[in-house]
């Protein structure tokens, strides 16, 4: 089993790249942002709960994404292996997941950190707020969402960083380059299958 954490602060490309990479791979996609908003369009109690905090640009509460990442893990034991898109976000989900994982007797392998100037991610967010109706894709609350993640999510990187997996990866340049960049540091642990 391999397991990639895809980091980097809002609309780095954490998403845009996940779809190649697991397609690539053929591993499974975990993206905590897909799996609120899935939550958060179904009006579930979780979802209802959930939408507070991302309208305002802040994270949900670390109990309720852990939970929600835990029995999706479970129910993926037959899994190449994992890519987790958006999560961890603080230093308590790392942590819980590096358990999870130790449960299973497998580990985070390496963790891709998407670099990209903070210009160019307003404008991509920005950008994308004309067009997906994201109710988070306005200005105010990608500044919010941007604070919150040097706020709470830089210090992941330190964690991983710390434990030797983290690789810096330029994130400015167009998809098809990125990725590049990307499949060529995951090629040292795993095989494309297409
Ligand atoms: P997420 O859904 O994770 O989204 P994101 O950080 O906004 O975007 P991502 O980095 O995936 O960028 P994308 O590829 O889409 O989070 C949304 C919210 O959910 C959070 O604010 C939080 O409230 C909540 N949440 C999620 N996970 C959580 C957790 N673990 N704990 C607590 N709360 C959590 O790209 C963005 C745009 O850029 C797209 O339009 C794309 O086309 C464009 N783009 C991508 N790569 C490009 C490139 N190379 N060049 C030009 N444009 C590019």
């Amino acid at each position: 089993m391999f397991n990639l954490v895809l980091f980097g602060p809002p609309g780095s490309g954490k998403g845009t790249q996940s779809e190649n990479i697991v397609k690539t791979y053929d591993l499974r996609h975990i993206s905590t942002g897909d799996l609120l908003r899935d939550e958060v369009s179904r009006n579930t109690a979780l979802g209802v709960e959930a939408k507070k905090y991302m309208n305002q640009g802040m994270l949900v509460p670390d109990e309720v994404v852990i939970g929600m990442i835990s029995s999706k893990i479970d129910g993926s034991a037959d899994a190449r292996g994992f890519v987790f898109d958006g999560f961890p976000r603080t230093r308590t989900q790392a942590e819980a997941l590096d358990k999870l994982l130790e449960f299973k007797n497998t580990e985070i392998h390496l963790v891709l950190s998407l670099e990209v100037p903070e210009n160019d991610l307003i404008a991509r967010l920005v950008n994308r707020g004309v067009t997906s109706g994201r109710s988070d894709d306005t200005e105010e609350v990608i500044t919010a969402r941007i604070k919150e993640y040097h706020l709470k999510t830089e210090p992941v990187a330190r964690y991983y960083n710390e434990h030797g997996k983290l690789e810096r990866i330029a994130g400015h340049l167009p998809v098809a380059e990125t990725f590049k960049t990307l499949a060529k540091n995951i090629n040292k642990y795993l095989l494309p299958v297409t």
